[in-house]
């Protein structure tokens, strides 16, 4: 397992210390911590250059039973975070993509979304042979290239999780890990992280029966679910656990736009950190705003180049819009 990190009193810093010491380390972190420190390692004795990111994506999950049947989520397909990953690669960044199991994932997202199944792309040459159809040869072929690019070249390292305490302890320790990095280490936080859990001690062990069979709250007709706060661990991360002199980025998602850069603002005061990318649930793929301590700078896609391809932030540079009103972009095209 990655080192603590202590404050000078000697101490585990972060208000989040007593969460990481409430939940159990996750089944696959130390498999996982391996690979992430030789995936740092190789790079930096290859390239004494290379930035390395990581990238979050997709939401989290909070079991409401230990033998987990139900849980609760957070909204997110993963787009953001697999297309910005892309796009990291692109611009020599080697990446580390901390993702939720079966979300998407760069390059493959081409093709496996439900909407734009691989078998679609397919077709059947005159001799029987399968092929990729003639229409999206040139797309499938740039993309093939990136990804064995990516691959040959070790650039990507893949590591899934589902629940948020899984999330929690991975970031704590990715971070931990990237300190030989230094400044050239980015955290791209565009995860979808719950703000709830429910702690273990007050966990069913079994699945929550509707109607009596179970015991204490499991047996009630109703169910009422009582959650605690995550602890605020962007701090922790910011102050702790990430390399003094990397960037760090994450994501606001609101559904109000009344609050959206008030919110992100307030983000970023209270973190101290480089950027807070704001977004709307419905006007996510179209416009952003990204919040500096100096600057809020919008970034919209014109309504011309919104398609239902199209998908997301990654995909709007060059396109800025510097207007502080958000143009209501047409969802219908999009
Ligand atoms: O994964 P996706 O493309 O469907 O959605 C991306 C997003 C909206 C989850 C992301 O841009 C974001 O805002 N993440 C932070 C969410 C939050 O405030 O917790």
């Amino acid at each position: 397992m990655a080192p603590e990190v202590h404050d000078h009193t000697g101490s585990e810093v972060d208000g989040a210390s007593e969460y990481f010491k409430n939940n159990p380390d996750p089944k696959q972190l130390s498999k996982h911590e391996s690979l992430a420190k030789e995936f740092i390692q190789y790079h930096l004795e290859t390239d004494s250059e290379r930035r390395i990111a990581i990238v979050t994506s997709g939401g989290t999950t909070v079991p409401l039973e230990r033998q987990t049947v139900r849980f609760i989520d957070n909204f997110s397909a993963g787009t953001r975070g697999a297309t910005s990953a892309e796009y990291f690669l692109q611009a020599g960044y080697a990446v580390i993509f901390l993702h939720r199991q079966f979300s998407l994932l760069p390059y493959s997202r081409h093709y496996s979304h439900s909407t734009n199944c691989f078998l679609d792309f397919m077709d059947e040459s005159s001799d029987g042979r399968v092929l990729v159809a003639e229409e999206y040869q040139s797309k499938m072929r740039r993309v093939l290239k990136q990804y064995q690019h990516a691959k040959s070249n070790r650039l990507l390292l893949l590591l899934p999780y589902t629940t948020v305490t899984e999330y929690l302890f991975e970031l704590r320790s990715l971070a931990q890990l990237m300190h030989p990095v230094g400044e050239r280490a980015l955290f791209y936080l565009a995860a979808a992280v719950s703000d709830f859990f429910i702690p273990l001690d007050r966990m069913e062990e079994h699945k929550i029966q509707s109607r009596g069979g179970g015991k204490g709250q499991g047996s009630s007709t109703k169910l009422v679910i009582d959650l605690d706060p995550i602890p605020k661990f962007l701090k922790t991360l910011v102050d702790n656990w990430a390399p003094k002199g990397s960037m760090v980025v994450s994501f606001k998602l609101e559904t109000d736009p009344d609050l959206l850069v008030s919110k992100a603002q307030q983000s970023l005061h209270r973190y101290q950190h480089d950027l807070v990318i704001g977004n709307l649930l419905t006007t996510r793929k179209w416009e952003v705003v990204f919040i500096t301590r100096h600057d809020e700078h919008w970034i919209r896609v014109p309504k011309a180049r919104r398609s239902k391809s199209f998908s997301g932030v990654a995909d709007m540079v060059g396109l800025a819009d510097t207007k502080r009103e958000p143009e209501q972009p047409d969802l219908e095209g999009g």
